[in-house]
Protein backbone atom coordinates (compact mmCIF):
# COMPACT_ATOMS: atom_id res chain seq x y z
CA UNK A 1 0.00 0.00 0.00
CA UNK A 2 2.77 2.38 1.29
CA UNK A 3 5.12 1.85 -1.66
CA UNK A 4 2.15 2.05 -4.09
CA UNK A 5 1.20 5.49 -3.15
CA UNK A 6 4.85 6.45 -3.04
CA UNK A 7 4.84 5.39 -6.72
CA UNK A 8 1.90 7.32 -7.22
CA UNK A 9 3.61 10.33 -5.73
CA UNK A 10 6.39 9.97 -7.70
CA UNK A 11 4.35 9.86 -10.93
CA UNK A 12 2.67 13.24 -9.66
CA UNK A 13 5.56 14.98 -8.55
CA UNK A 14 8.58 13.61 -10.22
CA UNK A 15 11.07 15.92 -8.62
CA UNK A 16 10.90 13.33 -5.43
CA UNK A 17 12.94 11.10 -7.35
CA UNK A 18 15.58 13.81 -8.20
CA UNK A 19 15.09 15.42 -4.56
CA UNK A 20 18.65 15.16 -3.00
CA UNK A 21 16.84 15.44 0.24
CA UNK A 22 16.46 11.56 0.21
CA UNK A 23 20.10 10.86 -0.11
CA UNK A 24 22.49 10.24 2.37
CA UNK A 25 26.12 10.04 3.08
CA UNK A 26 27.41 7.20 3.09
CA UNK A 27 28.79 5.63 6.31
CA UNK A 28 32.44 6.10 5.20
CA UNK A 29 32.49 9.22 3.88
CA UNK A 30 34.34 11.87 6.24
CA UNK A 31 33.63 15.08 7.26
CA UNK A 32 36.29 17.71 8.29
CA UNK A 33 36.84 21.30 8.45
CA UNK A 34 40.74 23.02 7.47
CA UNK A 35 42.97 26.08 8.36
CA UNK A 36 46.33 26.70 7.36
CA UNK A 37 49.17 27.77 9.67
CA UNK A 38 49.42 31.51 8.51
CA UNK A 39 45.97 32.01 8.47
CA UNK A 40 45.51 31.13 12.31
CA UNK A 41 48.68 30.85 13.73
CA UNK A 42 50.14 34.00 14.94
CA UNK A 43 53.15 33.76 16.98
CA UNK A 44 54.86 34.90 14.02
CA UNK A 45 58.15 34.71 15.99
CA UNK A 46 57.88 32.86 18.99
CA UNK A 47 59.88 29.53 19.76
CA UNK A 48 62.61 29.88 17.30
CA UNK A 49 59.90 30.52 13.86
CA UNK A 50 61.98 32.46 11.25
CA UNK A 51 60.25 34.75 8.60
CA UNK A 52 58.50 33.00 5.62
CA UNK A 53 57.58 35.03 2.77
CA UNK A 54 54.44 36.25 3.80
CA UNK A 55 56.06 37.43 7.29
CA UNK A 56 58.93 38.96 5.28
CA UNK A 57 56.29 40.36 2.39
CA UNK A 58 54.00 41.82 4.12
CA UNK A 59 56.50 43.54 7.21
CA UNK A 60 58.27 45.18 4.18
CA UNK A 61 54.65 46.08 2.33
CA UNK A 62 52.22 46.73 4.87
CA UNK A 63 50.15 48.28 2.43
CA UNK A 64 49.76 45.63 0.40
CA UNK A 65 47.40 43.95 2.30
CA UNK A 66 43.61 45.20 3.19
CA UNK A 67 43.32 47.44 6.43
CA UNK A 68 47.31 46.91 6.30
CA UNK A 69 46.58 43.77 8.15
CA UNK A 70 49.04 40.39 8.58
CA UNK A 71 49.41 37.14 10.35
CA UNK A 72 51.64 37.85 13.35
CA UNK A 73 48.70 37.22 15.87
CA UNK A 74 45.99 35.64 13.71
CA UNK A 75 43.57 33.75 15.67
CA UNK A 76 46.38 33.37 17.95
CA UNK A 77 45.92 29.57 17.66
CA UNK A 78 49.53 29.13 18.45
CA UNK A 79 48.27 29.35 21.82
CA UNK A 80 44.76 28.72 21.58
CA UNK A 81 44.84 25.25 19.44
CA UNK A 82 43.42 23.27 22.24
CA UNK A 83 39.97 25.43 22.52
CA UNK A 84 40.10 25.01 17.83
CA UNK A 85 40.24 20.88 18.84
CA UNK A 86 37.48 21.51 21.34
CA UNK A 87 35.79 22.97 18.31
CA UNK A 88 36.35 20.51 15.76
CA UNK A 89 35.35 17.84 17.96
CA UNK A 90 31.91 19.84 19.21
CA UNK A 91 31.34 20.01 15.96
CA UNK A 92 31.43 16.30 15.28
CA UNK A 93 33.92 16.00 12.87
CA UNK A 94 35.99 13.21 11.39
CA UNK A 95 38.97 15.01 10.72
CA UNK A 96 40.98 17.83 11.01
CA UNK A 97 43.08 19.12 7.96
CA UNK A 98 45.85 21.83 9.26
CA UNK A 99 49.02 22.76 7.90
CA UNK A 100 52.93 23.05 9.77
CA UNK A 101 55.11 25.93 8.98
CA UNK A 102 58.02 25.02 7.75
CA UNK A 103 59.83 28.06 9.36
CA UNK A 104 58.69 26.38 12.77
CA UNK A 105 59.96 23.30 12.06
CA UNK A 106 63.32 24.07 10.56
CA UNK A 107 64.44 27.55 10.95
CA UNK A 108 67.17 27.75 8.45
CA UNK A 109 64.53 26.18 6.11
CA UNK A 110 68.02 24.57 4.06
CA UNK A 111 68.30 20.80 3.49
CA UNK A 112 69.89 19.45 6.47
CA UNK A 113 69.38 21.99 8.90
CA UNK A 114 68.54 21.68 12.62
CA UNK A 115 64.90 20.87 14.04
CA UNK A 116 63.48 22.82 16.25
CA UNK A 117 62.53 21.22 19.37
CA UNK A 118 59.85 24.08 20.48
CA UNK A 119 58.06 23.15 17.04
CA UNK A 120 58.27 19.67 17.55
CA UNK A 121 56.47 20.02 20.91
CA UNK A 122 53.89 21.94 19.49
CA UNK A 123 52.54 20.16 16.99
CA UNK A 124 52.77 16.95 18.75
CA UNK A 125 50.82 17.91 21.58
CA UNK A 126 48.04 19.02 18.82
CA UNK A 127 48.71 15.26 16.82
CA UNK A 128 48.18 13.81 20.30
CA UNK A 129 44.93 15.37 21.17
CA UNK A 130 43.18 15.53 18.16
CA UNK A 131 44.06 11.60 18.35
CA UNK A 132 43.14 11.21 22.08
CA UNK A 133 39.64 12.91 20.75
CA UNK A 134 38.62 10.40 17.89
CA UNK A 135 39.53 13.36 15.38
CA UNK A 136 41.95 12.53 12.34
CA UNK A 137 44.70 14.73 11.52
CA UNK A 138 45.02 15.10 8.12
CA UNK A 139 48.34 17.82 7.47
CA UNK A 140 49.08 19.83 4.65
CA UNK A 141 52.89 19.68 4.14
CA UNK A 142 53.09 23.03 2.18
CA UNK A 143 49.98 26.07 2.79
CA UNK A 144 51.90 28.99 1.06
CA UNK A 145 54.72 29.83 3.43
CA UNK A 146 57.70 29.20 2.19
CA UNK A 147 61.27 30.26 4.36
CA UNK A 148 62.09 33.44 2.94
CA UNK A 149 65.88 32.58 3.20
CA UNK A 150 64.82 30.12 0.46
CA UNK A 151 63.18 32.85 -1.33
CA UNK A 152 66.37 34.10 -1.67
CA UNK A 153 67.72 31.81 -3.73
CA UNK A 154 64.72 31.83 -6.23
CA UNK A 155 62.33 30.00 -4.21
CA UNK A 156 59.62 27.70 -6.32
CA UNK A 157 61.99 28.71 -9.61
CA UNK A 158 65.04 26.96 -8.39
CA UNK A 159 65.13 23.68 -9.26
CA UNK A 160 66.96 23.20 -5.98
CA UNK A 161 63.83 23.77 -3.76
CA UNK A 162 63.06 20.07 -4.45
CA UNK A 163 65.69 18.87 -2.40
CA UNK A 164 65.22 21.35 0.38
CA UNK A 165 61.37 20.28 0.44
CA UNK A 166 61.88 16.61 -0.19
CA UNK A 167 64.22 17.14 2.95
CA UNK A 168 61.50 19.57 5.07
CA UNK A 169 58.61 16.79 3.94
CA UNK A 170 60.55 13.83 5.28
CA UNK A 171 61.34 15.36 8.66
CA UNK A 172 57.76 15.89 9.51
CA UNK A 173 57.39 12.17 8.52
CA UNK A 174 60.24 11.05 10.52
CA UNK A 175 58.57 13.04 13.69
CA UNK A 176 54.77 12.47 12.90
CA UNK A 177 54.29 9.66 10.60
CA UNK A 178 53.81 7.14 13.07
CA UNK A 179 50.44 9.15 14.18
CA UNK A 180 49.94 11.13 10.97
CA UNK A 181 48.28 8.98 8.49
CA UNK A 182 47.09 11.34 5.83
CA UNK A 183 49.35 14.17 4.27
CA UNK A 184 48.44 16.30 1.65
CA UNK A 185 51.90 17.37 -0.41
CA UNK A 186 50.71 20.91 -1.70
CA UNK A 187 47.96 22.92 -1.03
CA UNK A 188 46.34 24.74 -4.80
CA UNK A 189 50.11 24.69 -6.73
CA UNK A 190 48.33 26.89 -9.21
CA UNK A 191 47.84 29.82 -6.30
CA UNK A 192 51.61 28.91 -4.91
CA UNK A 193 52.81 29.47 -8.67
CA UNK A 194 50.55 31.77 -10.85
CA UNK A 195 50.00 34.08 -7.97
CA UNK A 196 53.12 34.01 -6.26
CA UNK A 197 55.56 33.90 -8.95
CA UNK A 198 53.83 35.27 -12.65
CA UNK A 199 51.55 37.76 -10.93
CA UNK A 200 51.00 39.44 -7.49
CA UNK A 201 48.27 38.22 -5.35
CA UNK A 202 50.05 35.80 -3.24
CA UNK A 203 53.79 36.27 -1.67
CA UNK A 204 56.52 35.92 -3.20
CA UNK A 205 54.79 38.55 -5.90
CA UNK A 206 57.34 37.83 -8.10
CA UNK A 207 55.90 38.76 -10.87
CA UNK A 208 57.57 37.03 -14.02
CA UNK A 209 54.31 36.89 -16.21
CA UNK A 210 53.76 34.21 -18.48
CA UNK A 211 56.77 32.22 -17.26
CA UNK A 212 57.52 32.73 -13.20
CA UNK A 213 54.44 30.05 -13.05
CA UNK A 214 55.25 27.39 -15.34
CA UNK A 215 58.54 27.19 -13.75
CA UNK A 216 57.35 26.79 -10.13
CA UNK A 217 54.64 24.33 -11.32
CA UNK A 218 57.65 21.88 -12.70
CA UNK A 219 59.32 22.07 -9.33
CA UNK A 220 56.20 21.52 -7.28
CA UNK A 221 55.31 18.83 -9.25
CA UNK A 222 58.84 17.11 -9.02
CA UNK A 223 59.00 17.26 -5.20
CA UNK A 224 55.67 16.10 -5.03
CA UNK A 225 56.47 12.79 -7.19
CA UNK A 226 59.60 12.71 -5.10
CA UNK A 227 58.85 12.98 -1.83
CA UNK A 228 55.84 10.55 -2.90
CA UNK A 229 58.22 8.02 -4.47
CA UNK A 230 60.52 7.99 -0.94
CA UNK A 231 57.31 7.61 1.31
CA UNK A 232 55.86 4.89 -0.98
CA UNK A 233 59.35 3.05 -0.12
CA UNK A 234 61.04 4.20 3.03
CA UNK A 235 57.77 5.17 5.06
CA UNK A 236 54.82 3.10 3.77
CA UNK A 237 56.20 0.00 4.67
CA UNK A 238 56.06 1.04 8.36
CA UNK A 239 53.85 4.05 8.49
CA UNK A 240 51.04 3.02 6.43
CA UNK A 241 49.91 6.61 5.72
CA UNK A 242 48.24 7.90 2.62
CA UNK A 243 49.53 10.88 0.65
CA UNK A 244 47.90 12.98 -1.39
CA UNK A 245 47.88 16.80 -3.08
CA UNK A 246 44.90 19.28 -3.30
CA UNK A 247 44.67 21.19 -6.51
CA UNK A 248 41.95 24.16 -6.52
CA UNK A 249 39.46 24.95 -9.76
CA UNK A 250 36.86 27.25 -10.55
CA UNK A 251 33.95 25.25 -12.37
CA UNK A 252 33.84 26.78 -15.70
CA UNK A 253 31.03 26.83 -17.68
CA UNK A 254 30.60 28.07 -21.77
CA UNK A 255 29.06 31.60 -21.90
CA UNK A 256 26.77 30.88 -24.74
CA UNK A 257 25.69 27.16 -24.44
CA UNK A 258 25.26 26.86 -27.78
CA UNK A 259 28.36 28.24 -28.96
CA UNK A 260 30.84 25.65 -30.17
CA UNK A 261 34.20 28.18 -29.44
CA UNK A 262 32.72 28.74 -25.52
CA UNK A 263 32.73 25.56 -24.92
CA UNK A 264 35.91 24.62 -26.29
CA UNK A 265 36.92 28.26 -24.36
CA UNK A 266 35.54 26.38 -21.22
CA UNK A 267 37.33 23.24 -21.68
CA UNK A 268 40.78 24.96 -22.18
CA UNK A 269 40.16 26.92 -19.20
CA UNK A 270 40.10 23.54 -16.80
CA UNK A 271 43.33 21.80 -18.40
CA UNK A 272 45.05 25.25 -18.32
CA UNK A 273 44.13 25.64 -14.35
CA UNK A 274 43.11 21.40 -13.19
CA UNK A 275 44.76 20.00 -16.24
CA UNK A 276 48.06 21.42 -15.61
CA UNK A 277 48.72 19.24 -12.68
CA UNK A 278 46.10 16.38 -12.65
CA UNK A 279 47.15 15.59 -15.94
CA UNK A 280 50.92 14.78 -14.90
CA UNK A 281 49.30 13.11 -11.96
CA UNK A 282 46.87 10.78 -13.60
CA UNK A 283 47.77 10.52 -17.26
CA UNK A 284 51.43 11.75 -17.12
CA UNK A 285 53.01 14.92 -18.28
CA UNK A 286 51.06 18.31 -19.03
CA UNK A 287 47.57 18.43 -20.99
CA UNK A 288 48.22 18.51 -24.90
CA UNK A 289 46.57 21.55 -25.10
CA UNK A 290 49.06 23.77 -22.95
CA UNK A 291 52.09 22.09 -24.86
CA UNK A 292 50.86 23.10 -28.17
CA UNK A 293 49.79 26.59 -27.05
CA UNK A 294 52.67 27.26 -24.85
CA UNK A 295 55.09 25.87 -27.23
CA UNK A 296 53.79 28.19 -30.29
CA UNK A 297 53.00 31.14 -28.18
CA UNK A 298 56.84 31.07 -26.97
CA UNK A 299 58.77 30.91 -30.43
CA UNK A 300 56.55 33.30 -31.78
CA UNK A 301 57.92 36.22 -29.06
CA UNK A 302 61.21 34.99 -29.65
CA UNK A 303 62.07 32.94 -26.66
CA UNK A 304 64.80 30.45 -27.77
CA UNK A 305 62.71 27.71 -25.88
CA UNK A 306 59.21 27.09 -24.68
CA UNK A 307 58.19 28.74 -21.61
CA UNK A 308 56.75 25.66 -20.27
CA UNK A 309 59.33 23.27 -19.05
CA UNK A 310 60.05 19.30 -20.83
CA UNK A 311 59.71 16.64 -18.31
CA UNK A 312 62.18 13.77 -18.95
CA UNK A 313 60.24 10.67 -19.95
CA UNK A 314 61.36 9.09 -16.27
CA UNK A 315 60.20 12.33 -14.50
CA UNK A 316 56.68 11.86 -16.41
CA UNK A 317 56.57 7.93 -14.85
CA UNK A 318 57.80 8.94 -11.44
CA UNK A 319 55.07 11.75 -11.22
CA UNK A 320 52.33 9.66 -12.79
CA UNK A 321 50.04 8.07 -9.95
CA UNK A 322 51.79 9.66 -7.21
CA UNK A 323 48.77 9.74 -4.83
CA UNK A 324 46.59 7.78 -2.89
CA UNK A 325 43.87 9.69 -3.19
CA UNK A 326 43.56 13.36 -4.94
CA UNK A 327 42.13 16.82 -3.12
CA UNK A 328 40.29 19.14 -4.82
CA UNK A 329 39.75 23.18 -3.63
CA UNK A 330 36.26 24.13 -4.80
CA UNK A 331 34.24 27.04 -4.35
CA UNK A 332 32.89 28.64 -7.10
CA UNK A 333 31.55 28.91 -11.04
CA UNK A 334 32.49 31.24 -14.26
CA UNK A 335 31.61 31.88 -17.38
CA UNK A 336 34.00 31.04 -20.49
CA UNK A 337 34.54 32.75 -23.69
CA UNK A 338 37.79 33.05 -25.94
CA UNK A 339 39.70 36.05 -26.12
CA UNK A 340 43.43 37.12 -26.66
CA UNK A 341 42.58 40.34 -25.29
CA UNK A 342 45.62 40.08 -22.46
CA UNK A 343 49.24 40.65 -21.95
CA UNK A 344 51.93 38.72 -23.58
CA UNK A 345 53.66 36.34 -22.70
CA UNK A 346 51.42 35.46 -19.50
CA UNK A 347 49.39 32.72 -18.67
CA UNK A 348 45.97 34.12 -19.58
CA UNK A 349 47.43 34.67 -23.10
CA UNK A 350 47.98 31.39 -23.21
CA UNK A 351 45.14 30.37 -22.11
CA UNK A 352 42.84 32.56 -23.83
CA UNK A 353 39.37 32.44 -22.35
CA UNK A 354 38.21 35.42 -20.90
CA UNK A 355 36.10 34.98 -17.46
CA UNK A 356 32.61 36.45 -16.44
CA UNK A 357 29.93 35.65 -13.38
CA UNK A 358 26.46 35.45 -14.59
CA UNK A 359 24.29 38.68 -13.18
CA UNK A 360 21.92 35.98 -11.15
CA UNK A 361 24.16 34.23 -8.45
CA UNK A 362 24.27 35.48 -5.64
CA UNK A 363 28.15 36.96 -5.05
CA UNK A 364 30.05 37.06 -1.42
CA UNK A 365 29.83 40.67 0.05
CA UNK A 366 33.50 40.13 1.02
CA UNK A 367 34.91 38.00 -1.83
CA UNK A 368 33.99 39.63 -4.77
CA UNK A 369 35.70 36.43 -6.85
CA UNK A 370 33.06 33.95 -5.10
CA UNK A 371 29.70 33.39 -6.46
CA UNK A 372 27.17 30.41 -4.93
CA UNK A 373 26.75 28.66 -7.99
CA UNK A 374 25.90 24.96 -6.22
CA UNK A 375 25.14 22.99 -9.55
CA UNK A 376 29.08 23.89 -10.69
CA UNK A 377 30.27 21.66 -7.80
CA UNK A 378 27.86 18.68 -9.30
CA UNK A 379 29.19 19.60 -12.93
CA UNK A 380 33.04 19.83 -11.86
CA UNK A 381 32.91 16.17 -9.92
CA UNK A 382 31.37 14.82 -13.09
CA UNK A 383 34.17 16.16 -15.52
CA UNK A 384 36.94 14.78 -12.92
CA UNK A 385 35.23 11.45 -13.07
CA UNK A 386 35.44 11.34 -16.94
CA UNK A 387 38.27 13.21 -17.39
CA UNK A 388 40.94 10.94 -15.13
CA UNK A 389 38.97 8.02 -14.37
CA UNK A 390 36.32 8.59 -11.51
CA UNK A 391 39.73 8.99 -9.17
CA UNK A 392 39.29 8.61 -5.39
CA UNK A 393 38.31 12.17 -4.62
CA UNK A 394 38.59 14.66 -0.85
CA UNK A 395 36.68 18.03 -1.52
CA UNK A 396 40.13 19.24 0.97
CA UNK A 397 38.22 22.49 0.69
CA UNK A 398 34.53 25.00 0.07
CA UNK A 399 33.67 27.83 1.82
CA UNK A 400 31.96 31.15 1.57
CA UNK A 401 33.16 34.25 2.83
CA UNK A 402 30.43 36.35 4.90
CA UNK A 403 30.91 39.74 6.51
CA UNK A 404 31.06 39.95 10.51
CA UNK A 405 27.90 38.56 12.28
CA UNK A 406 26.72 35.06 13.58
CA UNK A 407 23.71 34.97 11.91
CA UNK A 408 25.57 33.96 8.44
CA UNK A 409 22.47 32.77 6.26
CA UNK A 410 24.11 32.94 3.37
CA UNK A 411 27.13 30.58 4.65
CA UNK A 412 24.25 28.60 5.10
CA UNK A 413 23.11 28.70 2.35
CA UNK A 414 25.88 27.59 0.42
CA UNK A 415 26.70 24.80 2.18
CA UNK A 416 22.87 23.19 1.54
CA UNK A 417 23.33 24.07 -1.65
CA UNK A 418 26.99 22.64 -2.73
CA UNK A 419 26.03 19.37 0.04
CA UNK A 420 23.01 18.52 -1.56
CA UNK A 421 24.64 18.91 -5.29
CA UNK A 422 27.54 16.91 -3.43
CA UNK A 423 24.90 14.43 -2.73
CA UNK A 424 23.65 13.54 -6.20
CA UNK A 425 27.20 13.07 -7.37
CA UNK A 426 28.10 11.06 -5.40
CA UNK A 427 24.37 8.91 -5.49
CA UNK A 428 23.25 9.63 -9.64
CA UNK A 429 26.36 10.10 -11.36
CA UNK A 430 28.64 7.57 -8.89
CA UNK A 431 31.35 10.07 -8.54
CA UNK A 432 33.99 8.58 -6.35
CA UNK A 433 33.91 11.17 -3.27
CA UNK A 434 35.41 9.94 0.21
CA UNK A 435 35.54 12.96 1.64
CA UNK A 436 34.36 16.85 2.22
CA UNK A 437 36.23 19.73 4.42
CA UNK A 438 34.20 22.90 4.91
CA UNK A 439 37.35 26.30 4.64
CA UNK A 440 37.36 27.78 7.07
CA UNK A 441 36.70 26.22 11.14
CA UNK A 442 37.92 29.69 11.98
CA UNK A 443 37.55 33.28 10.33
CA UNK A 444 41.20 34.17 9.43
CA UNK A 445 43.57 35.81 8.10
CA UNK A 446 42.66 35.87 4.67
CA UNK A 447 45.40 36.59 2.28
CA UNK A 448 45.46 40.20 0.69
CA UNK A 449 41.78 40.61 2.09
CA UNK A 450 43.45 40.64 5.17
CA UNK A 451 40.53 39.78 8.37
CA UNK A 452 37.44 41.42 5.77
CA UNK A 453 36.64 38.11 4.29
CA UNK A 454 34.93 36.19 7.34
CA UNK A 455 35.37 32.12 6.27
CA UNK A 456 34.85 30.74 9.31
CA UNK A 457 32.17 28.39 11.05
CA UNK A 458 32.63 30.43 13.86
CA UNK A 459 33.09 33.98 14.11
CA UNK A 460 36.95 35.30 15.80
CA UNK A 461 36.71 38.63 17.55
CA UNK A 462 39.95 40.08 16.39
CA UNK A 463 39.57 43.29 18.51
CA UNK A 464 39.83 41.28 21.34
CA UNK A 465 43.07 39.91 22.88
CA UNK A 466 41.55 36.96 23.58
CA UNK A 467 40.34 36.27 19.90
CA UNK A 468 37.51 35.24 21.60
CA UNK A 469 35.58 32.41 19.41
CA UNK A 470 31.51 32.17 18.54
CA UNK A 471 29.66 29.51 16.68
CA UNK A 472 27.75 30.87 14.10
CA UNK A 473 24.72 29.51 12.75
CA UNK A 474 25.94 27.85 9.91
CA UNK A 475 28.50 25.89 12.41
CA UNK A 476 24.96 24.51 14.09
CA UNK A 477 23.73 23.83 10.20
CA UNK A 478 27.02 21.41 9.44
CA UNK A 479 26.88 19.69 13.26
CA UNK A 480 23.61 18.70 11.71
CA UNK A 481 24.60 17.77 8.82
CA UNK A 482 27.74 15.64 10.11
CA UNK A 483 25.06 14.09 12.85
CA UNK A 484 21.86 13.09 10.38
CA UNK A 485 24.47 12.82 7.13
CA UNK A 486 21.57 14.54 5.25
CA UNK A 487 21.04 18.14 3.43
CA UNK A 488 17.82 19.51 5.16
C1 LIG B 1 41.94 28.80 -0.89
O1 LIG B 1 42.32 29.44 -2.03
C2 LIG B 1 43.14 28.72 0.03
O2 LIG B 1 43.65 27.42 0.11
C3 LIG B 1 42.86 29.24 1.40
O3 LIG B 1 44.08 29.45 2.05
C4 LIG B 1 42.02 30.48 1.30
O4 LIG B 1 41.85 31.10 2.53
C5 LIG B 1 40.68 30.09 0.73
O5 LIG B 1 40.82 29.42 -0.48
C6 LIG B 1 39.73 31.25 0.48
O6 LIG B 1 40.22 32.10 -0.52
O7 LIG B 1 40.76 38.77 -4.43
O8 LIG B 1 40.19 38.51 -6.76
O9 LIG B 1 42.52 38.63 -6.08
C7 LIG B 1 41.32 29.52 -3.02
C8 LIG B 1 41.81 30.44 -4.03
C9 LIG B 1 42.80 32.53 -3.41
C10 LIG B 1 40.84 32.38 -4.77
C11 LIG B 1 42.59 34.03 -3.28
C12 LIG B 1 40.65 33.85 -4.62
C13 LIG B 1 41.74 35.97 -4.34
C14 LIG B 1 41.17 36.48 -5.62
N1 LIG B 1 41.55 31.83 -3.66
N2 LIG B 1 41.91 34.52 -4.45
S1 LIG B 1 41.15 38.21 -5.73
Amino acid sequence: MISKLFVVICILFPQVLTDSNRYSFPEEFLFGVATAAYQIEGAFDEDGKTYSIWDYNLHKNPDWVKDRANGDVACDSYHKWKEDIQLVKALGANFYRMSIAWTRILPSGHAGSQINEKAVLHYNNIINELISEGLIPMITIYHWDLPQSLQEIGGWMNPDIIDHYVFYAQTVFNLFGDRVKHWITFNEPYHICEEGYSGVSMAPFFNASGIGGYLCSHNVLLSHGKIYRLYEKLYKPSQNGKISITMDTTWYEAKDQSSDSDKEAAQRKLQFNYGWYMHPLVKGNYPAVMIERIDKFSEQEGFPKSRLPKFTESEIEMIRGSYDFLGLNHYSTSLAEPSQNFNQPSQNYDTGVQDSGDPEWEVSKTSPWLKDVPWGLRKLLVWIKEEYRNPPLFIFENGWSSTSGLMDEDRVRYINGYLSELLKAIHEDGCNVLGYTHWSLLDNFEWLSGYSARFGLVEVDFNSRERTRTPRLSYRVYQNIIKSRIVN
